[in-house]
């Protein structure tokens, strides 16, 4: 098989003083820390959407990428042949994971019988591609935004017979996913939401997509998939409303519907941005409810209001990320997946290569510091003494339940205006500053 990359070897951890843009100088696989290796923490993973399907177009502009696998004519040899480019470009990496939406990796047939088919026909290859590479599928998804007849939605279509197509889109998705080992299965509402309220019963919508998710668990058990499922927030684009719009609509939903046993959260940086929340915020949501399931590791960019999705090189926001996953008990069966891509100006292969290298070297420093802190223990300490109160005495029989308004009344006529501390934000944020 023809190179994709030919003029790029596997890239190799050279440590912090290296100058070789092409080497991790913190990303370092074997490398422990709190007991376990880099590896194990940030399970990264690479989409297939971006990587291989991204073109680099804008509404004002063709795609500029500079894609050899591109040169063809839609056909499920293409497909094959560009699945082989893609495992290619895991490899080399070293990313132990990836993702892939069904009509990523294969071609829109004319029927749903016709894009079975070549689905089957390119998964056989990504079967054997993951074999050869080692590389495992972290989770799998089904395409349900881009074709018209999901112009409505799929699961929250007006129309029923919408819902049942989407269904079995879904459910052959499940399948394959099961076939290659996905370790999960994520559901982006693509166009799960409404343009407008005047032409939607949003009350029956939901209700429909809680029964859509009911018999994907359903399938899940009839064919022995214990892959974890997903749900993934985003508040808005393609609709001016999502209803999955961040974690905490996403678990009251769950909860409604009784679903919150069967799906965790897979959180998307830009996705939390778009909602008015840091990923810090979404994380803490998830993990507090033991909903932190996977995240999708990108940026958006702040003076921007739309889903840019790009690689994540800032410090603090991956120190925050680690900082939670830490908190939570890590990565079980998500990963740390870069749905991300680079930018419409940067269209030479090479550039996937240097927007991974940095997104996983930024992560590896995250992990570093996010543990650094943890030694330390001053910033878990002050929260803790903050917090003193209730460890004892009054504090810990109101959290008992214990005690009531009555009781409460008589301690503060009792004891009067309470003597308050600073919060010291500041001084958090200069320690803080001092492990970056
Ligand atoms: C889009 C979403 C999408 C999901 C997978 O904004 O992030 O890429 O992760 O369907
Ligand atoms: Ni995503
Ligand atoms: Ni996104």
């Amino acid at each position: 098989m023809p190179s994709a990359f030919p003029k790029i070897s596997t890239i190799q951890f050279e440590g912090p003083t290296s100058k070789n843009p092409l080497a991790f100088k913190h990303y370092n696989a074997g490398e422990r820390v709190e007991g376990k290796t880099m590896a194990e923490h940030l399970r990264f993973s690479v989409v297939y959407w971006h990587t291989m399907r991204g073109a680099g177009g804008d509404m004002f502009g063709w795609g500029t990428a500079q894609r050899a696998w591109e040169l063809g004519e839609g056909t499920v040899a293409q497909a094959q042949h560009r699945a082989r480019c893609f495992f290619e470009f895991v490899e080399k990496l070293g990313a132990p994971y990836y993702a892939f939406h069904d009509r990523d990796v294969a071609p829109h047939g004319k029927t749903l019988r016709e894009s079975n088919a070549s689905l089957d026909a390119v998964v056989k290859v990504m079967k054997q591609e993951q074999k050869r590479s080692g590389v495992k599928l972290l989770w799998g998804t089904a395409q349900l935004f881009v074709h018209p007849r999901y112009c409505h939605g799929a699961a929250t279509s007006c129309d029923a017979n919408v819902f049942a197509y989407a269904a079995a889109q879904v459910k052959k998705a499940i399948e394959v996913t099961h076939e290659l080992g996905g370790e999960g299965y994520t559901f982006w509402g693509g166009r799960e939401g409404y343009s407008t309220l005047w032409n939607t019963d949003m009350k029956r919508e939901l209700a429909h997509l809680a029964k859509f998710l009911h018999m994907a668990v359903a399938h899940k058990k009839a064919i022995g998939f214990k892959g974890q499922f997903y749900i993934e927030p985003k508040p808005k684009e393609p609709t001016k409303h999502q209803y999955d719009a961040d974690a905490a609509a996403c678990l009251n939903f769950l909860r409604e519907y009784d679903l919150i046993d069967h799906l965790k959260l897979n959180l998307e940086t830009n996705h939390a941005t778009l909602a008015g929340h840091t990923m810090q915020h979404e994380m803490e949501v998830a993990g507090a409810a033991g909903a932190l399931g996977s995240i999708d590791a990108n940026t958006g960019d702040l003076m921007l209001g739309w889903d840019t999705d790009q690689f994540p090189t800032d410090l603090y926001l991956t120190t925050q990320c680690m900082l939670s996953l830490l908190k939570y008990g890590g990565l079980k069966t998500g990963g740390v997946n870069f749905d991300a891509k680079v930018r419409r100006e940067s269209f030479e292969p090479v550039d996937l290569f240097h927007a991974h290298i940095g997104g996983m070297d930024a992560f590896a420093r995250g992990l570093k510091i996010a543990a650094a802190i943890r030694a330390d223990g001053r910033l878990a300490d002050f929260v803790k003494h903050r917090y003193r109160s209730w460890d004892s005495g009054l504090g810990k029989e109101i959290e008992l339940g214990k005690v009531g308004f009555k009781q409460l009344e008589a301690h503060a006529l009792k004891h009067g205006e309470p003597k308050l501390e600073s919060g010291r934000q500041e001084f958090l944020e200069n320690l803080i500053n001092d492990f970056i």
